[in-house]
């Protein structure tokens, strides 16, 4: 039998594009076995970080985006790299180092929810201002749009099995909303809490989604609404939604752009209307008491 290929930390750390301490971290944390040599130096199999880096998708890919829309220190360096920021690779359509970018913050300690509130949100946020000011191109919106739904699916398939509760929650973006990464983001923050949950995704109409709400009773609903058209014909027919669900005792929780403006919260009634996917976690955590 042939002797193992053995890599240092430093080694480790240029495969995955990340830095020593981060690699140290993960072995700390039990994400990686490492063997130690007489000096106490950590040794990993080449096996090891193959099949860590086949689980977490890390350093696998070179990004070849557009590097005129980076950051200049970014731009300087030439390329983007792991100082980069979740915004730049995003924008510069990096969805592998995108993906490795918010799997690193998990892996690091950095909470589910908090990734969505404090790196994802901005970031997408930041992205709709360049779009408005035109310092992006439709189609850059379009590709870091896509990059960063590419990294929450990644992350997604990253986040270990809760202990399941149990209950299901459905979860929707308000018919006429073409912005399904709210939805997602409020699926996996649900799901995260050890719920199943159905999710519809964008533009879901609200006969359609009644009827699923009558024939599967889920313990809560969770929409989002990021645009709206139509608002006086919509209202109406989330009305009959709010009833069916009060009268079968389903929360109904409303987040998004949207319902920041409370005339539209008072035309759109529900029990929680979340500013953050951290309040979705600890309304969900408490239906399960
Ligand atoms: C990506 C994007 C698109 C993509 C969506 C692709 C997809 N598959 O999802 C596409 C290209 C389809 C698109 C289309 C349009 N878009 Co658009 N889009 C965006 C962008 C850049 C990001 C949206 C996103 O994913 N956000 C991620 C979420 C998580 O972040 P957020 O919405 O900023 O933040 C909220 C959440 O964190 C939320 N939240 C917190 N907790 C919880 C909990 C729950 C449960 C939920 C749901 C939410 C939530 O609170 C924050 C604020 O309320 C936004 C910019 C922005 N500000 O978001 C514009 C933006 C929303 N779009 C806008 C516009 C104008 C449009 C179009 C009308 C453009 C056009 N002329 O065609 C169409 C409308 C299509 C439609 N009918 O829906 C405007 C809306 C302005 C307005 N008046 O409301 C924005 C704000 C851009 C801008 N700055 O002008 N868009």
């Amino acid at each position: 039998m042939s002797e193992p290929n053995y890599l240092t930390t430093r080694e480790v750390a240029r495969l995955c594009r990340v830095s020593d301490a981060t690699v140290k971290r993960w072995e700390d944390a039990g994400f990686l076995k490492s063997e130690r040599t007489s000096g106490k130096h950590r040794r990993f199999r080449a096996e090891e970080i193959a099949r860590f880096q086949r689980e977490q998708g890390l350093g696998q890919k070179l990004c070849h985006g557009d590097r005129s829309v980076l950051s200049a220190p970014a731009r300087r360096r030439g390329r983007p790299d792991s100082d980069c920021s979740f915004l730049d690779l995003v924008v510069a359509g990096c969805e592998e180092d995108a993906a490795n970018f918010v799997i690193g913050a998990y892996l690091q300690g950095t909470g589910l929810t908090d990734i969505f509130d404090h790196l994802i949100s901005p970031a997408m946020r930041r992205i709709g201002e360049m779009w408005y000011r035109t310092e992006l191109s439709v189609a850059q919106e379009h590709l870091a749009s896509r990059a960063a739904q590419y990294a929450v699916h990644k992350l997604r398939t990253a986040l270990p099995l809760p202990e399941m509760k149990g209950r299901t929650a459905f979860c929707a973006a308000f018919e006429s909303d073409y912005h399904d990464l709210p939805p997602y983001l409020a699926q996996l923050t649900i799901e995260n809490e050890g719920w199943e949950v159905m999710n519809f995704g964008a533009n879901i109409p609200f006969f359609s989604l009644r009827e699923e709400i009558v024939k599967y009773s889920p313990e809560a609903i969770c929409l989002s609404a990021t645009y709206l058209t139509e608002i006086e014909r919509l209202a109406r027919e989330y009305r009959e939604i709010y009833d069916t669900a009060a009268r079968l005792k389903i929360p109904v929780i409303l987040g998004g752009r949207v319902f920041e403006d409370d005339h539209l919260r008072r035309r759109f009634p529900a029990d929680l209307y979340p500013e953050t996917f951290g309040e979705v976690a600890a309304f969900i955590e408490k239906l399960a008491d």
